[in-house]
C-alpha cells in the first residue's frame, strides 16, 4: 500500500520527471542527474517487480522503452547515475529478463567511461555525458575524487562486462583497486579524498558514513558477488574493518556502540544516519570473518542496530536525524539544527533487514514496524511521502521531496524485512548500494543465475 501511494502520486504529478514534490504536487529535479529524466521510474522498477505490481511494472517498462534517453547534454554525478540508473536497469534485467533493460544499462555504462580519463584512472565525480568532459566537486579537498563515489562502481561495472562481453568496464574498476593498493594508508584507514591527477590522498578525513560508506560495502559485496573468488576484495574489506574497529568504533558511557569520524587523527564523536548501514554490512560479512570472529561481527551489527534504533527512539517523531552525537552530555541525539532532518533514508531499516535475516530476533521486525508507523503518521501526505525538517519537533515541517531511494530502498527493505528469507536469498543475490539486487556470478553455472529469478 505504501509503494502504491508513493508510485501513484509520482505518476499523477511528476511522471517522467526525476522525483516528486508531494506537497506542491509537481516534479522535483535534482542536479545529480543533469537532464537525464525518470530517476524514480528506473529506481523503482525492481521494487515494483518484487512486490508483484505488474501493471505498474509494465507502464514503467514502456516509459523506459520510449523515453529513457541518454543522448542529452548533461553534467551528471557518475556515482548517482551508476547506483540508481545503471543499478536499477541491471536489476530490472536480471529479474524480468527483458532485453531493453540490458541494452540501456550497457548504453549508459559506455557513456560513463570517459569519466576514467584521468592520469591515474581514478574517475571524476562529475561528467558531461555529451562532451565526455569530467571534473570534481569544487568543494572536495584539493580537487579530489571521493572515496564513496569512485569506490561504488565495482558491482555494476563487473556486471556490465558480464552482460556486454566487453572487459573494459571491469578493467576500469580493477584499476581503482590497484591504485588504492599502492598507497600508504594512515593507520590502515582510507581517507575520503583522493586526487585523480597526482594519485595522492587529499585531507585525511575518514568516514564510514557520507563520503566513505559504500566503498567498504562494495569491497565485501564484490567478494560475495564473485562467489567468494575475489580474494583481493575480501582482504581489503576485513583489513579495513580491523582498522575501523581499532580507530573509529567506540562505546558511550551509556553503553551504546557507535562509529565516530576521524579528522587527521582526531575523533569527532558523531554518527550519520548514512553510517547506520554498517550494522547490516557487519552482519553480512560475519560468515567470512577471519580468526573465528563470526560471532563478533554479528554482535557488532546488533550493537549498531541498537544504537541506530535509539537515535530514532529518542526523537519526537520516532524517525532518526541525519546525524547524532555522543558528546556534550548527549547520546544518540542531534544537537545541531542542521542535522535534525530525515529525508526518507533507508539505512536503519536496511540494517534491521540484515539483522532479521541473520538472527530472526523478532525485535528487528518490531523496530521496522515502529518505523512504518512513524512514516505513515509523519511523512505520508496526500501527494505521496515527504521528508521532515526536524524530527524533534512535535509539528511536521515537510521538506516536500519524495526521494527516489524511498521507493528503491526504504520500501524494498521494509518489504523484505516482513518476507520469507527465500525472497532474494543472500546466497544468490547481493544488493547494490541503492538496494538493486544483482545476482552472484556463480563459478560453476555460467548464466544460470539469470534464469533463477
Ligand atoms: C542512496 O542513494 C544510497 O543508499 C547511497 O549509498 C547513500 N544515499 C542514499 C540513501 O540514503
Amino acid at each position: 500500500q505504501m509503494m502504491k501511494h508513493a508510485w501513484d502520486n509520482y505518476k499523477r504529478y511528476a511522471w517522467g520527471l526525476n522525483e516528486l514534490k508531494p506537497i506542491s504536487k509537481q516534479g522535483h529535479s535534482s542536479n545529480l542527474f543533469g537532464n537525464i529524466q525518470g530517476a524514480t521510474i528506473v529506481d523503482a522498477l525492481d521494487t515494483l517487480y518484487i512486490m508483484e505490481m505488474k501493471e505498474e511494472f509494465k507502464e514503467a517498462k514502456e516509459w523506459v522503452e520510449k523515453h529513457l534517453d541518454f543522448n542529452v547534454n548533461a553534467e551528471i554525478s557518475v556515482f548517482e547515475v551508476n547506483i540508481r540508473f545503471v543499478g536499477g536497469l541491471l536489476s530490472a534485467y536480471y529479474l524480468s529478463g527483458e532485453e531493453v533493460f540490458r541494452k540501456k544499462a550497457v548504453e549508459l555504462g559506455e557513456k560513463l567511461l570517459p569519466a576514467f580519463n584521468t592520469p591515474t584512472g581514478i574517475p571524476w565525480a562529475l561528467l558531461n555525458i555529451k562532451s565526455g568532459i569530467g571534473r570534481n566537486w569544487p568543494w572536495a579537498s584539493g580537487g579530489s575524487s571521493i572515496l564513496a563515489e569512485f569506490g561504488t562502481l565495482h558491482l555494476e561495472f563487473v556486471h556490465l562486462s558480464h552482460l556486454s562481453g566487453n572487459p573494459v568496464f571491469a578493467e576500469k574498476v580493477m584499476n581503482i583497486r590497484k591504485v588504492l593498493n599502492q598507497l600508504d594508508k594512515p593507520e590502515g584507514l582510507y581517507p575520503n579524498y583522493l586526487n585523480p591527477s597526482s594519485g595522492q590522498w587529499g585531507q585525511h578525513h575518514v568516514s564510514i558514513g557520507g563520503l566513505g560508506d559504500s566503498f567498504y560495502e562494495y569491497l565485501l559485496k564484490a567478494w560475495l558477488m564473485s562467489d567468494k573468488t575475489d580474494e583481493e576484495g575480501k582482504k581489503m574489506y576485513y583489513d579495513a574493518v580491523q582498522a575501523i574497529e581499532t580507530h573509529l568504533i567506540r562505546k558511550s558511557s551509556g553503553g551504546l556502540t557507535y562509529i565516530a569520524e576521524w579528522k587527521g587523527g582526531l575523533l569527532e564523536h558523531k554518527m550519520g544516519h548514512l553510517t547506520c548501514f554498517a550494522g547490516g554490512m557487519f552482519a553480512l560479512g560475519a560468515d567470512g570473518a577471519p580468526n573465528d570472529k563470526t560471532g563478533h561481527h554479528i554482535e557488532l551489527g546488533a550493537e549498531i542496530a541498537r544504537t541506530c534504533h535509539e537515535s530514532y527512539d529518542r526523537t519526537s517523531m520516532k524517525l532518526g536525524p541525519e546525524a547524532f552525537r555522543f558528546d556534550g552530555g548527549v547520546e544518540a541525539i542531534a544537537t545541531r539544527q542542521n542535522e535534525k532532518y530525515y529525508i526518507l533514508r533507508p539505512e536503519v531499516i536496511e540494517t534491521y533487514m540484515y539483522m532479521w535475516r541473520f538472527t530472526h530476533d523478532p525485535k528487528y521486525r518490531q523496530w521496522g514496524w515502529e518505523a512504518v508507523e512513524a512514516l505513515e503518521k509523519h511523512c505520508r501526505v496526500d501527494g505521496g511521502y515527504s521528508g521532515l525538517r526536524d524530527v524533534y519537533n512535535n509539528h511536521e515541517s515537510h521538506d516536500d521531496v519524495q526521494q527516489s531511494f524511498f521507493l528503491s530502498e526504504t520500501l524494498k527493505y521494509l518489504y523484505l524485512l516482513f518476507s520469507e528469507d527465500d525472497l532474494l536469498p543472500f546466497e544468490h543475490w547481493v544488493f547494490n548500494t541503492e538496494a538493486h539486487p544483482l545476482p552472484v556470478l556463480h563459478k560453476d553455472n555460467g548464466n544460470k543465475e539469470e534464469k533463477q529469478k
